[in-house]
């Protein structure tokens, strides 16, 4: 029989606002529907398995702090199933549906690559048999190119063609591994992919590999069978001075530049669009625009502090501006909202992981009410129509059909009596009616 790693917690119940209880819901209420679907279907909420499940919490100050009963730190596969069950027991609890890992949190890195792939297919086997248990299912998998010594100069942009080798040989595992539990999609996530200075780096060249390791993997997805999404997701610096997949703007050039659009989509997390100086609602609506927004790594960052610190969401007025570029785009298809996020050193109780999630969600889905309220109101997207209406139709219509140019304009502006400037921004009128609905 499975031990219980969390045994005075039981089943997080939804009990509405007005409840006192630490332990519970007072927002998210899986099943309620709002607006055309479930709010777990809004949401698709994810455990990201390195911060909940492995992340012992040391900072660059102190080694880690976390009690977590389930990891006794071995590299075997042993320990590694006994996280396994910890991480579905958690997820169980909590009533999140999916999970996404890379594959060096749920398997270890061994002393070859033949020896970390058995364990991967040793420890997938199991995660095989819980996912079929209780229904959590993968939302996406990752390999992890960044935390071994050998990804110390990138890894498919490494100078050294063996170490990109193994870069390939790793996200073929992992592509696999995936596949093999039914994920629904595969992230880059880039963290070695840049430079920590120019004068020792072939930029256009190291891109170039990118972009090849990349098509790799769109062919071997291909060859075995492997139909769910591939993402990026853009982090500017952190932990090199600049990464390539610096913001979403970078990532869409980059895809379009080598050919890749078409298989790709973004992954976009709160505290990488801070640190890229932009808003996460920001690169949401970048990404959104191009028809490319996939998934969310659901986090915040701290304005005092100056580096990604993962922490978990709670600002309900950001909750809800992520929530009305969802809507609006109609939602995620592949994609979810993974909370890519750790608790603090301090909180190193096993119970704070549970307040960390229940605190996300439930911000979350106070995001996503605010959010259909705003929709179904109608004033700020009406406002913001009828902000564009001088191109409906007109001379204004004529510019978007591309059917006129300079003289034409020219033209129509020496026949104005007066310039219409449409109408004001309204920005403080807007702000005070986004407020209105935050409750
Ligand atoms: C690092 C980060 C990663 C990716 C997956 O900042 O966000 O954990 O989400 O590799
Ligand atoms: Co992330």
């Amino acid at each position: 029989m499975t031990p219980e790693y969390f045994p005075k917690i039981s089943k997080i119940a939804y009990e509405g606002p007005t409840s006192k209880n630490p332990l519970a819901f007072r927002h998210y209420n899986a099943d309620e529907v709002v607006g055309s679907k479930k709010m777990r279907d809004h949401f698709r909420f994810a455990i990201a398995y390195w911060h909940a499940m492995k992340n012992q919490l040391s900072d660059p100050f102190g080694a880690g702090t976390a009690i977590r009963p389930w990891d006794d730190r071995t590299n075997t596969v042993e320990n590694a199933c006994r996280v396994a069950d910890a991480c579905f027991e958690f997820a169980g609890k909590l009533g999140i549906d999916y999970y996404c890992f890379h594959d060096r949190d749920v398997s270890p890195e061994l002393d070859s690559l033949k020896a970390s792939n058995a364990a991967l297919d040793a420890v997938s086997d199991h995660l095989l048999e819980l996912q079929n248990k209780t229904g959590i299912r993968l939302l996406w998998g990752t390999a992890c190119l960044f935390a071994h010594p050998r990804y110390n100069q990138g890894a498919g942009t490494s100078p050294s063609a063996d170490v990109f080798a193994y870069a390939a040989a790793q996200v073929k595992k992992a592509l696999e591994t995936t596949l093999k539990l039914g994920g629904q999609g595969y992230t880059f996530w880039g963290g070695r992919e840049g430079y920590s200075t120019l004068l020792n780096t072939n930029m256009k060249r190291e891109l170039d590999h990118l972009a090849k390791l990349l098509h790799m993997a769109v062919d071997h997805a291909k060859a075995i069978g492997f139909t769910g999404q591939f993402y990026i997701e853009p982090k500017p610096r952190e932990p090199s001075t600049h990464q390539y997949d610096s913001d979403s703007a970078a990532c869409l050039n980059f895809l379009r530049e080598y050919g890749l659009l078409e298989h790709f989509k973004l992954n976009i997390e709160t505290n990488h669009a801070t640190l890229a100086g932009h808003t996460v609602q920001h690169e949401l609506t970048v990404a959104a625009a191009a028809g490319a927004l996939g998934s969310i790594d659901a986090n915040a960052g701290d304005e005092l502090i100056g580096w990604d610190t993962d922490q978990f969401p709670t600002n309900i007025y950001m909750t809800t501006q992520i929530m009305l570029v969802l809507l609006r785009m109609g939602g995620f298809t592949t994609g979810g909202l993974n909370f890519d996020a750790k608790v603090r050193r301090e909180s190193f109780d096993p119970e704070d992981l549970f307040h960390a999630h229940i605190g996300g969600m439930d911000a979350f889905a106070r995001g996503l009410k605010a959010a259909h309220k705003i929709v179904e109101d109608g004033r700020l997207g009406d406002f913001v129509k009828t902000r564009y209406s001088s191109f409906d139709s007109g001379i204004g219509a004529q510019i978007e059909a591309g059917t006129i140019g300079f003289a034409e304009l020219e033209k129509h502006v020496l026949t104005l009596d007066e310039v219409n400037l449409a109408q004001s921004g309204r920005q403080e009128m807007l702000e005070n009616l986004l407020n209105d609905f935050i409750a």
